[in-house]
């Protein structure tokens, strides 16, 4: 046990940085920029100056092992103690995954959870680092609280440090610094103790041990490693090896932890046989740096994340977590239309919020939805209010062992039911913050020109910048991504990112809909080819950017 009862703790005078903005999901920045002189210490008093109940409150401390992680949770420890926290839950090693750290809050009842993490950002001394807060219902904080922390740490001129030594990350067990107590727990056990709760471990064990279903899961060498090792290997009983890629690495092997048909390679590669060893397993998957985001394969197969969400929507009665039925489905925006059908054919509910995972915490509070979905590769239900890549992993599973089907087959049965939303989106990396404004700016007014204008037969049907009412606390969020709609349900829509950490990144996303079976084995990029070419029309993107093709299509 640690004493620290006679040290006398002093502010620390600093000075506010002005970059300090959350973006999409929390802080993103380069480890250099984190380094900086009391760089993440003013952050995390900002945070701290946000919460009045903090003093006396619980806490959940993890990361997702990036580089930084641990020099970040020591200090975060020795500000926690000095600012009054009384209990830091935390994970051995100082890893947790986003959902774990959702769960735990909502497990301990905390007052919140700080994540660091900068999910699917390249890591390593000179990549990136990030941190974020999750407030008591298990979700990101809401714009409000993030608006309030940015405004905090552009006045800030102290913080509160306890001078204390180390505490052992990697022991399990309680230490007591100053006041202050932390327990060190195993950072698997209770998110795999929920998923049990969710899925039929049974069916799932049974189908694992069939001769004939093969899995790969893809951990990028980033935090869901230990986490995949478990469940899917140690309890559901997949071979040793089924998780590839497993240790939790600093720099996440040198890679791009994001899910995704460019950076996660090594298993496209494995699910398509590019060596030609004639046996692709059955099932793929991946997640990302932080373990929130998935990717979902078959043998040669690869099912797009709106596609993904509105098959588990569809096939959800099959999971014992949502046998009942489903109050409600939520996507993104820019996600593609597919699950709204699904939602439609099931008399329930479809919500649109804007990009950002918190968007659907109210929803999720108030009951309105029990799934919800991104396009950028992130799944998720009610179990907790972040998305979850192990979940729906299992999700997928779980249906893949109770309808006996290739999930080709199971994709394909359900475009033939409910039609087939063509969707890709082409990301415009690192272009200079300007260029990205001009258009974006010049796109913007010219909109309302662009109503009734036609484009390949198509007609422009709305043309505006998606605007969110909160129907449940009646937030409004503007500015959330300029719709180009046409007459046939066809639509493009442009955003800049909010994760990014070097330039902008311009988004398009681009979707088509196509009920005819005899037309669904297109290649996506062709069904949408007019589309595509439009949508660089519009905003005269190598005008622009002089970009003459996207860095990367997903
Ligand atoms: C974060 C958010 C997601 C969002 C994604 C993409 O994901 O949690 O809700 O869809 O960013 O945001 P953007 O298009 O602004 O880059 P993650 O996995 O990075 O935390």
């Amino acid at each position: 046990m640690l004493k620290n009862s006679q040290i006398k703790i002093q502010p620390v005078k600093t000075q506010a940085y002005n970059d300090q903005k959350p973006g999409t999901s929390g802080l993103r920045k380069k480890v250099k920029v984190f380094q900086q002189m009391d760089y993440l210490q003013n952050f995390v008093q900002s945070i701290f100056n946000c919460l009045p109940d903090l003093v006396g409150s619980t806490l959940i401390l993890g990361g997702d092992g990036r580089y930084y992680n641990r020099e970040s949770i020591q200090i975060i420890i020795r500000m926690a103690a000095a600012n009054g926290v009384k209990k830091i839950i935390l994970g051995q090693g100082g890893i947790f995954s986003t959902p774990a750290v959702s769960h735990l809050i909502r497990k301990h009842k905390a007052l919140g959870g700080i994540i660091l993490s900068a999910s699917h950002n390249p890591a390593g001394m000179d990549g990136d680092f990030g941190i974020k807060f999750n407030i008591s219902n298990g979700g990101p904080a809401p714009e409000e609280f993030t608006d309030a922390v940015y405004a905090e740490s552009l006045e800030i001129t102290q913080y509160h440090i306890g001078p204390i030594k180390g505490i052992p990350l990697d022991i399990l067990g309680t230490y007591t610094l100053d006041e202050m107590e932390i327990e060190v727990i195993d950072s698997v056990n209770d998110y795999a103790e929920l998923m049990a709760t969710l899925f039929d471990f049974d069916k799932i064990k049974a189908l694992i041990a069939s001769d004939n279903f093969k899995l790969c899961f893809d951990a990028m060498y980033a935090v869901t490693g230990p986490y995949a090792i478990r469940i899917f290997e140690e309890i559901l009983g997949a071979e040793a090896g089924s998780v590839i890629r497993s240790d939790c690495l600093p720099n996440f092997g040198g890679g791009h932890p994001d899910p995704n048909l460019i950076h996660a390679k090594q298993l496209v590669d494995i699910m398509f046989d590019v060596e030609e060893t004639g046996s692709a397993p059955n099932f793929g998957a991946a997640s990302d740096g932080d373990g929130d985001r998935n990717m979902i394969m078959g043998d040669y197969f690869y099912v797009t994340p709106s596609d993904s969400l509105a098959v588990i929507a569809a096939n959800a009665h099959l999971i014992p977590a949502y046998k009942d039925g489903l109050k409600g489905i939520g996507r993104s925006m820019p996600t593609s239309q597919a699950a709204d059908l699904v939602a439609e054919k099931l008399a329930i509910p479809s919500y649109e919020t804007p990009t950002g995972w918190k968007f659907f915490g109210n929803l999720l509070d108030d009951k309105r939805i029990t799934l919800c979905g991104e396009e950028s590769f992130g799944t998720g239900s009610d179990h907790i209010r972040e998305k979850d890549g192990l979940w729906a992993v299992l999700c997928w599973l779980n249906i893949l062992a109770e309808r006996k089907q290739s999930v080709e087959d199971i994709v394909r049965q359900h475009w033939a039911e409910y039609g087939r939303n063509y969707y890709t989106r082409h990301d415009y990396e690192n272009i200079p913050i300007e260029a990205a404004n001009k258009l974006f700016t010049t796109l913007q007014a010219n909109l309302g020109t662009l109503m009734g204008r036609i484009f390949n037969n198509r007609t422009i049907f709305i043309a505006d910048n998606f605007s969110y009412l909160d129907p449940v606390d009646n937030s409004q969020s503007n500015n959330q991504g300029v719709r180009i709609i046409f007459d046939d349900g066809s639509r493009i829509i442009y955003r800049l990112s909010g994760t990014g950490t070097e330039g902008a990144t311009l988004r398009v996303y681009i979707e088509r809909y196509v009920k005819d079976i005899n037309e669904h084995d297109l290649d996506t990029q062709e069904a949408l080819y007019d589309l595509i070419e439009t949508a660089e029309l519009l905003a005269n993107i190598i005008g622009y950017t002089d970009r003459h093709e996207p860095t990367v299509i997903t």
